[in-house]
Protein backbone atom coordinates (compact mmCIF):
# COMPACT_ATOMS: atom_id res chain seq x y z
CA UNK A 1 0.00 0.00 0.00
CA UNK A 2 3.01 2.34 1.30
CA UNK A 3 4.69 1.44 -2.05
CA UNK A 4 1.96 2.11 -4.12
CA UNK A 5 1.48 5.47 -2.16
CA UNK A 6 5.06 6.36 -3.38
CA UNK A 7 4.76 5.10 -7.08
CA UNK A 8 2.12 7.30 -7.00
CA UNK A 9 3.77 10.30 -6.08
CA UNK A 10 6.83 9.67 -7.85
CA UNK A 11 4.04 9.78 -11.18
CA UNK A 12 3.20 12.81 -10.40
CA UNK A 13 6.51 15.01 -9.47
CA UNK A 14 8.09 13.42 -13.22
CA UNK A 15 5.22 14.94 -14.80
CA UNK A 16 5.46 17.89 -13.16
CA UNK A 17 9.26 18.13 -14.10
CA UNK A 18 8.66 16.95 -17.63
CA UNK A 19 6.27 19.73 -17.84
CA UNK A 20 8.22 22.70 -15.94
CA UNK A 21 11.33 21.63 -18.40
CA UNK A 22 9.37 21.34 -21.21
CA UNK A 23 7.93 25.15 -20.50
CA UNK A 24 11.04 26.69 -20.05
CA UNK A 25 13.15 24.72 -22.32
CA UNK A 26 12.96 25.94 -25.94
CA UNK A 27 11.71 23.74 -28.27
CA UNK A 28 13.89 21.74 -29.86
CA UNK A 29 14.83 22.29 -33.88
CA UNK A 30 12.53 18.96 -34.32
CA UNK A 31 9.34 20.37 -32.77
CA UNK A 32 9.08 23.16 -35.46
CA UNK A 33 6.90 22.89 -38.53
CA UNK A 34 8.55 21.81 -41.81
CA UNK A 35 7.52 24.62 -43.26
CA UNK A 36 5.50 28.04 -42.13
CA UNK A 37 3.03 29.52 -44.49
CA UNK A 38 3.44 32.80 -45.67
CA UNK A 39 0.62 35.07 -47.83
CA UNK A 40 1.58 37.71 -50.02
CA UNK A 41 -0.92 39.53 -52.09
CA UNK A 42 1.58 40.12 -55.16
CA UNK A 43 4.15 38.22 -57.23
CA UNK A 44 8.19 37.39 -56.49
CA UNK A 45 8.47 40.03 -59.18
CA UNK A 46 6.93 43.11 -57.35
CA UNK A 47 8.76 45.22 -54.60
CA UNK A 48 7.23 43.87 -52.28
CA UNK A 49 7.11 40.39 -53.17
CA UNK A 50 10.48 40.70 -53.57
CA UNK A 51 10.86 42.22 -49.65
CA UNK A 52 9.03 38.99 -48.67
CA UNK A 53 11.49 36.66 -50.32
CA UNK A 54 14.07 38.47 -48.52
CA UNK A 55 12.24 37.99 -45.20
CA UNK A 56 11.99 34.18 -45.67
CA UNK A 57 15.75 34.22 -46.63
CA UNK A 58 17.13 36.32 -43.63
CA UNK A 59 14.63 33.98 -41.10
CA UNK A 60 16.50 30.88 -42.63
CA UNK A 61 20.12 32.18 -42.60
CA UNK A 62 19.42 33.40 -38.86
CA UNK A 63 17.60 30.60 -37.10
CA UNK A 64 20.42 28.29 -38.59
CA UNK A 65 17.69 26.58 -40.86
CA UNK A 66 15.51 25.93 -38.17
CA UNK A 67 12.51 28.04 -39.36
CA UNK A 68 11.74 27.55 -43.05
CA UNK A 69 9.20 30.47 -44.19
CA UNK A 70 7.18 29.17 -47.68
CA UNK A 71 6.18 32.75 -49.43
CA UNK A 72 3.27 32.16 -51.45
CA UNK A 73 2.86 34.57 -53.91
CA UNK A 74 -0.47 35.58 -55.76
CA UNK A 75 -2.82 35.09 -52.41
CA UNK A 76 -2.85 31.49 -53.92
CA UNK A 77 -3.52 30.19 -50.16
CA UNK A 78 -6.27 32.57 -50.58
CA UNK A 79 -7.23 31.15 -54.10
CA UNK A 80 -6.91 34.83 -54.92
CA UNK A 81 -9.33 36.55 -52.00
CA UNK A 82 -6.49 38.81 -51.02
CA UNK A 83 -9.04 40.42 -48.28
CA UNK A 84 -9.19 37.47 -46.19
CA UNK A 85 -5.48 37.62 -45.49
CA UNK A 86 -5.87 39.00 -41.58
CA UNK A 87 -8.22 36.30 -40.95
CA UNK A 88 -6.56 33.53 -41.91
CA UNK A 89 -3.12 34.30 -40.24
CA UNK A 90 -5.16 34.97 -36.87
CA UNK A 91 -7.23 31.86 -37.10
CA UNK A 92 -3.77 29.76 -37.76
CA UNK A 93 -4.30 28.29 -41.13
CA UNK A 94 -1.68 30.46 -42.27
CA UNK A 95 1.36 31.66 -40.40
CA UNK A 96 2.59 34.79 -41.59
CA UNK A 97 1.63 37.64 -43.71
CA UNK A 98 3.94 40.16 -45.53
CA UNK A 99 0.88 42.09 -46.38
CA UNK A 100 -0.58 45.35 -47.31
CA UNK A 101 -2.85 46.78 -44.76
CA UNK A 102 -6.07 47.20 -47.54
CA UNK A 103 -6.48 44.10 -47.42
CA UNK A 104 -6.88 43.50 -44.06
CA UNK A 105 -8.34 47.16 -43.18
CA UNK A 106 -12.20 45.50 -43.42
CA UNK A 107 -10.63 43.48 -40.27
CA UNK A 108 -8.67 45.46 -38.84
CA UNK A 109 -10.19 48.62 -39.57
CA UNK A 110 -7.78 50.72 -37.70
CA UNK A 111 -5.76 50.01 -40.90
CA UNK A 112 -8.19 52.16 -43.26
CA UNK A 113 -6.69 55.29 -41.19
CA UNK A 114 -3.69 54.89 -44.44
CA UNK A 115 -6.88 55.26 -46.54
CA UNK A 116 -8.95 58.35 -45.76
CA UNK A 117 -7.86 60.47 -49.36
CA UNK A 118 -5.16 63.03 -49.18
CA UNK A 119 -4.87 62.92 -45.29
CA UNK A 120 -1.03 61.55 -44.92
CA UNK A 121 0.43 62.77 -48.04
CA UNK A 122 4.14 62.31 -47.83
CA UNK A 123 7.28 59.48 -46.36
CA UNK A 124 7.78 61.92 -43.64
CA UNK A 125 4.34 61.70 -42.39
CA UNK A 126 4.03 57.90 -42.92
CA UNK A 127 6.92 57.73 -41.04
CA UNK A 128 5.89 59.51 -38.30
CA UNK A 129 2.62 57.45 -37.83
CA UNK A 130 4.21 53.90 -38.04
CA UNK A 131 6.91 55.25 -35.40
CA UNK A 132 4.55 57.02 -33.44
CA UNK A 133 1.71 56.18 -31.02
CA UNK A 134 -0.57 55.31 -34.05
CA UNK A 135 2.11 52.64 -35.06
CA UNK A 136 1.56 51.48 -31.48
CA UNK A 137 -1.76 51.52 -31.14
CA UNK A 138 -2.60 49.63 -34.46
CA UNK A 139 0.29 46.95 -33.45
CA UNK A 140 -2.51 46.85 -30.24
CA UNK A 141 -5.14 46.22 -32.66
CA UNK A 142 -3.97 43.58 -34.61
CA UNK A 143 -2.23 41.67 -31.32
CA UNK A 144 -5.64 41.74 -30.01
CA UNK A 145 -7.48 40.29 -33.17
CA UNK A 146 -4.81 37.58 -33.13
CA UNK A 147 -1.99 38.50 -35.15
CA UNK A 148 1.43 40.02 -33.92
CA UNK A 149 3.17 42.76 -35.92
CA UNK A 150 6.64 42.31 -36.44
CA UNK A 151 7.85 45.70 -38.71
CA UNK A 152 6.04 48.16 -41.01
CA UNK A 153 7.19 47.49 -44.56
CA UNK A 154 5.72 49.71 -47.70
CA UNK A 155 3.84 49.44 -50.68
CA UNK A 156 3.48 52.49 -51.56
CA UNK A 157 1.50 56.17 -52.31
CA UNK A 158 -1.05 55.06 -54.88
CA UNK A 159 -0.94 56.88 -58.12
CA UNK A 160 -4.10 56.79 -60.46
CA UNK A 161 -3.22 55.31 -64.38
CA UNK A 162 -6.25 55.23 -67.06
CA UNK A 163 -6.26 54.50 -70.93
CA UNK A 164 -8.60 57.46 -71.44
CA UNK A 165 -7.78 60.78 -70.23
CA UNK A 166 -5.62 62.95 -68.42
CA UNK A 167 -6.89 63.45 -64.84
CA UNK A 168 -6.53 66.60 -63.04
CA UNK A 169 -9.98 66.94 -61.64
CA UNK A 170 -12.84 64.75 -59.95
CA UNK A 171 -14.80 65.99 -63.50
CA UNK A 172 -11.91 64.48 -65.26
CA UNK A 173 -12.78 60.84 -63.46
CA UNK A 174 -16.65 61.33 -64.22
CA UNK A 175 -17.83 57.87 -65.34
CA UNK A 176 -14.28 56.32 -65.82
CA UNK A 177 -14.40 52.97 -64.84
CA UNK A 178 -11.22 52.00 -62.14
CA UNK A 179 -10.70 48.94 -60.93
CA UNK A 180 -10.23 48.91 -56.55
CA UNK A 181 -9.76 46.66 -54.04
CA UNK A 182 -13.29 45.45 -52.88
CA UNK A 183 -12.38 47.18 -49.56
CA UNK A 184 -15.25 49.40 -49.01
CA UNK A 185 -13.49 52.42 -48.25
CA UNK A 186 -12.24 52.36 -51.74
CA UNK A 187 -15.12 52.05 -53.24
CA UNK A 188 -17.38 54.69 -51.61
CA UNK A 189 -14.65 57.67 -52.42
CA UNK A 190 -14.11 56.78 -55.75
CA UNK A 191 -18.02 57.20 -56.36
CA UNK A 192 -17.97 60.28 -54.12
CA UNK A 193 -15.40 61.36 -56.81
CA UNK A 194 -18.09 60.43 -59.61
CA UNK A 195 -15.91 57.65 -60.85
CA UNK A 196 -17.77 53.90 -61.91
CA UNK A 197 -15.37 52.00 -59.57
CA UNK A 198 -15.35 48.48 -60.21
CA UNK A 199 -13.59 46.13 -57.65
CA UNK A 200 -11.75 43.07 -58.08
CA UNK A 201 -9.16 41.10 -56.53
CA UNK A 202 -5.72 41.83 -57.92
CA UNK A 203 -5.47 38.42 -59.56
CA UNK A 204 -8.55 39.37 -62.12
CA UNK A 205 -7.75 42.94 -62.37
CA UNK A 206 -4.50 42.19 -65.16
CA UNK A 207 -6.55 40.65 -67.46
CA UNK A 208 -9.44 43.02 -66.43
CA UNK A 209 -6.78 45.93 -67.83
CA UNK A 210 -6.09 43.51 -70.70
CA UNK A 211 -9.04 43.72 -71.88
CA UNK A 212 -10.06 47.28 -71.75
CA UNK A 213 -13.08 45.73 -68.94
CA UNK A 214 -12.06 48.56 -66.43
CA UNK A 215 -10.59 52.01 -67.99
CA UNK A 216 -8.44 52.36 -64.90
CA UNK A 217 -7.33 51.43 -61.99
CA UNK A 218 -4.47 52.99 -58.81
CA UNK A 219 -1.49 51.56 -56.88
CA UNK A 220 2.16 52.57 -56.51
CA UNK A 221 4.86 52.26 -58.51
CA UNK A 222 5.99 49.39 -56.63
CA UNK A 223 3.17 47.49 -58.77
CA UNK A 224 3.04 49.88 -61.82
CA UNK A 225 6.96 49.46 -62.68
CA UNK A 226 7.05 45.57 -62.42
CA UNK A 227 3.29 44.90 -63.96
CA UNK A 228 4.29 47.09 -67.24
CA UNK A 229 0.93 49.59 -66.90
CA UNK A 230 2.58 51.39 -69.84
CA UNK A 231 1.18 48.37 -71.64
CA UNK A 232 -2.47 48.88 -70.63
CA UNK A 233 -2.40 52.73 -69.41
CA UNK A 234 -1.13 56.05 -71.56
CA UNK A 235 -2.04 58.58 -68.50
CA UNK A 236 -1.18 58.79 -65.39
CA UNK A 237 -1.67 61.29 -62.08
CA UNK A 238 0.85 60.93 -59.31
CA UNK A 239 -1.76 62.64 -56.59
CA UNK A 240 -0.46 60.64 -53.76
CA UNK A 241 -3.84 60.17 -52.38
CA UNK A 242 -3.40 57.17 -49.72
CA UNK A 243 -0.74 55.07 -49.05
CA UNK A 244 -0.77 51.58 -47.65
CA UNK A 245 1.80 50.20 -45.76
CA UNK A 246 2.53 46.54 -45.68
CA UNK A 247 2.88 44.83 -42.46
CA UNK A 248 4.75 41.83 -41.80
CA UNK A 249 2.63 39.81 -38.79
CA UNK A 250 2.35 36.50 -37.28
CA UNK A 251 -0.14 34.14 -36.02
CA UNK A 252 -0.10 35.37 -32.02
CA UNK A 253 -0.55 31.77 -30.27
CA UNK A 254 2.24 30.33 -32.32
CA UNK A 255 4.71 33.68 -32.42
CA UNK A 256 4.05 33.26 -28.36
CA UNK A 257 5.12 29.65 -28.32
CA UNK A 258 8.57 30.46 -29.94
CA UNK A 259 11.70 30.50 -27.52
CA UNK A 260 13.00 33.66 -27.70
CA UNK A 261 15.99 33.26 -29.46
CA UNK A 262 13.85 32.83 -32.40
CA UNK A 263 11.81 35.30 -31.67
CA UNK A 264 15.04 37.75 -31.98
CA UNK A 265 15.88 36.10 -35.17
CA UNK A 266 12.73 36.06 -36.75
CA UNK A 267 11.98 39.93 -35.68
CA UNK A 268 15.40 41.31 -36.95
CA UNK A 269 14.76 39.64 -39.95
CA UNK A 270 11.60 41.66 -40.57
CA UNK A 271 13.44 44.95 -39.55
CA UNK A 272 15.55 44.47 -42.20
CA UNK A 273 13.60 43.05 -45.13
CA UNK A 274 11.25 46.06 -44.48
CA UNK A 275 14.33 48.42 -44.63
CA UNK A 276 15.35 46.86 -48.05
CA UNK A 277 12.01 46.77 -49.14
CA UNK A 278 10.87 50.02 -48.23
CA UNK A 279 13.78 51.47 -50.03
CA UNK A 280 12.80 49.83 -52.91
CA UNK A 281 9.68 51.34 -53.57
CA UNK A 282 10.77 54.97 -52.46
CA UNK A 283 13.33 54.68 -54.76
CA UNK A 284 13.34 57.22 -57.56
CA UNK A 285 10.65 59.35 -55.26
CA UNK A 286 12.90 60.75 -52.12
CA UNK A 287 15.82 61.92 -53.81
CA UNK A 288 18.71 59.68 -53.59
CA UNK A 289 17.71 58.27 -49.72
CA UNK A 290 16.32 54.97 -51.01
CA UNK A 291 18.87 54.40 -53.46
CA UNK A 292 21.68 55.24 -51.14
CA UNK A 293 20.39 52.72 -48.96
CA UNK A 294 19.73 49.88 -51.36
CA UNK A 295 23.61 50.25 -52.54
CA UNK A 296 25.54 50.92 -49.15
CA UNK A 297 23.27 48.74 -47.27
CA UNK A 298 22.24 45.94 -49.56
CA UNK A 299 24.51 46.06 -52.42
CA UNK A 300 21.66 46.68 -54.15
CA UNK A 301 21.09 48.47 -57.87
CA UNK A 302 17.62 49.64 -58.92
CA UNK A 303 17.13 48.10 -62.56
CA UNK A 304 14.53 51.48 -62.88
CA UNK A 305 16.14 53.87 -60.38
CA UNK A 306 13.73 56.74 -61.48
CA UNK A 307 10.36 55.12 -61.74
CA UNK A 308 8.39 58.01 -63.61
CA UNK A 309 11.17 58.89 -66.04
CA UNK A 310 10.62 55.18 -66.75
CA UNK A 311 6.60 55.52 -67.13
CA UNK A 312 7.47 58.65 -69.11
CA UNK A 313 9.86 56.81 -71.55
CA UNK A 314 7.54 54.24 -72.39
CA UNK A 315 5.42 56.97 -73.45
CA UNK A 316 3.32 57.29 -70.51
CA UNK A 317 1.43 60.73 -69.78
CA UNK A 318 2.32 61.57 -65.61
CA UNK A 319 0.75 63.88 -64.48
CA UNK A 320 1.50 65.76 -61.35
CA UNK A 321 -1.41 67.27 -59.59
CA UNK A 322 -0.73 71.35 -58.62
CA UNK A 323 -1.85 72.53 -55.15
CA UNK A 324 -5.33 74.13 -55.98
CA UNK A 325 -5.94 71.11 -58.26
CA UNK A 326 -5.28 68.90 -55.35
CA UNK A 327 -7.84 71.22 -53.04
CA UNK A 328 -10.57 70.09 -55.43
CA UNK A 329 -10.16 66.60 -54.79
CA UNK A 330 -9.82 67.01 -50.92
CA UNK A 331 -13.08 68.83 -51.39
CA UNK A 332 -14.78 66.10 -53.22
CA UNK A 333 -13.97 63.50 -50.43
CA UNK A 334 -14.87 65.26 -47.59
CA UNK A 335 -17.68 62.68 -46.59
CA UNK A 336 -15.48 60.08 -46.56
CA UNK A 337 -13.76 61.82 -43.12
CA UNK A 338 -17.46 62.12 -41.69
CA UNK A 339 -18.52 58.71 -42.34
CA UNK A 340 -14.80 56.93 -41.70
CA UNK A 341 -13.43 58.94 -38.74
CA UNK A 342 -15.96 57.18 -36.26
CA UNK A 343 -15.43 54.00 -37.55
CA UNK A 344 -11.55 54.19 -37.37
CA UNK A 345 -11.57 55.89 -34.30
CA UNK A 346 -11.67 59.71 -33.36
CA UNK A 347 -8.62 58.54 -30.83
CA UNK A 348 -6.43 57.23 -33.26
CA UNK A 349 -6.99 60.07 -35.56
CA UNK A 350 -6.28 61.85 -33.08
CA UNK A 351 -2.82 60.33 -32.02
CA UNK A 352 -2.14 60.35 -36.07
CA UNK A 353 -2.60 64.51 -36.33
CA UNK A 354 -0.27 64.75 -33.56
CA UNK A 355 1.97 62.42 -35.02
CA UNK A 356 1.95 63.91 -37.89
CA UNK A 357 2.80 67.58 -36.41
CA UNK A 358 5.74 66.16 -34.18
O1 LIG B 1 -4.85 44.87 -54.96
C1 LIG B 1 -4.07 45.82 -55.05
O2 LIG B 1 -4.31 46.83 -55.70
C2 LIG B 1 -2.74 45.73 -54.35
C3 LIG B 1 -1.85 44.78 -55.10
O3 LIG B 1 -2.15 46.98 -54.30
C4 LIG B 1 -3.01 45.26 -52.95
O4 LIG B 1 -2.88 44.14 -52.62
C5 LIG B 1 -3.51 46.26 -51.97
Amino acid sequence: MKAKKMMGYVGVVCVAIVFVIGSIMPAEAGEFKKEYKMQINVGPQFYWGMGAQKFADLVKEKTNGQINIKPYFGSTLLKGAQLNSFQMVAQGIIDVAYESTINSSPVIIEHNIFSLPFFINNFENLDKLENGETGKAIFAAMEEKGAIGLAWAENGFRQLTNSKTAVHTPKDLKGLRVRVVGSPIFVETFRMLGADPINMNWGDAVTAFQQGTVDGQENPVGVLVPVQIHQYHKYATFWNYLVDPVVIYWNKTEWEAFPDDIKKAIKESAEISARFEKALCRAGLDGDTSLNILKNEFNFEMEVPNPVKFLESKGMEVSFLSEEELAAFQEATKGIYEKWVPKIGEDLYQKALADMER
